[in-house]
């Protein structure tokens, strides 16, 4: 029903930030292909829920994308399970997503989830904080997450996160050479055209989020840079 495969443009809101009707309305109506919803911190199932309700007036596909156990919401249309392949600490791998498993296993639909291969890279960012997460990888390290990603576990995404700041495009063109059948998300510091299409040249969905809330009207921007 959701192909992601066809997808080039994704709107990432965090439920603990404020944004306005009329913008969300700007965002869903874009023609952005997704508006997924997660954040790395103060993430409530108050607050999922009151955003998931608002971005569910508009026909845009709606994804949660799970950070937490205790703010998984019931209603969206796809769920992306986060894996954090760099991360050190097993939690960020499969732990957490065992103990999910054992309080939801049984609800979830398998056709409703998507799981991301993170790759964090921006050292500085909350979530590297987070998952610890080992920064420190040559262009070889991520193309073998990469190959792990894709051949080993066979996820449908893997994604190149440098949350806050615009990564290298050199990395992301030779990131996406190694995959044939994974989709390559990239997220950072997009906050404008520009900076959509410089990334958009390799990654087959580039992900807008804090530009929505910096400038906003840059980041509206980022869509038709992307699609045309
Ligand atoms: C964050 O990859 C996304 O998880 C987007 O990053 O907030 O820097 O746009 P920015």
């Amino acid at each position: 029903m959701y192909d992601i495969t066809e997808w080039k443009h994704v709107f990432k809101l965090d439920p603990n930030k404020d944004i306005t009707d009329d913008q969300l309305e700007q965002l869903c109506e874009s023609g952005t292909d997704a508006v997924l919803i997660g954040g790395s911190d103060h993430v409530t199932e108050d607050d999922v829920l009151r955003l998931m309700s608002k971005v569910r007036r508009f026909l845009v596909p709606c994804v949660l994308e799970v950070s937490t156990i205790d703010a998984i919401v019931p209603g969206f249309d796809l769920y992306f399970i986060p894996t954090v392949l760099n991360s050190r600490d097993t939690d960020w791998i499969a732990g957490l997503h065992k103990k999910a498993m054992k309080e939801y296993g049984e609800l979830m639909s398998p056709e409703e989830i998507v799981v991301e291969g993170y790759c964090i890279l921006n050292q500085d960012c909350k979530a590297a904080a987070l998952t610890n997460a080992d920064t420190e990888l040559d262009i070889e390290d991520i193309k073998a997450y990469a190959r792990v990603a894709e051949h080993l576990f066979r996820l449908p995404v893997f994604y190149l996160e440098y949350s806050g700041m615009l990564g290298d495009a050199e990395t992301v063109k030779e990131t996406k050479a190694v995959l044939q059948e994974t989709t390559l998300f990239y997220g950072g510091g997009i906050k404008d055209a520009k900076t959509a299409v410089k990334m958009a040249e390799h990654a087959d969905v580039i992900v807008v989020g804090n530009a929505i809330y910096e400038n906003f009207e840059e980041a509206l921007k980022t869509v038709q840079a992307v699609k045309g």
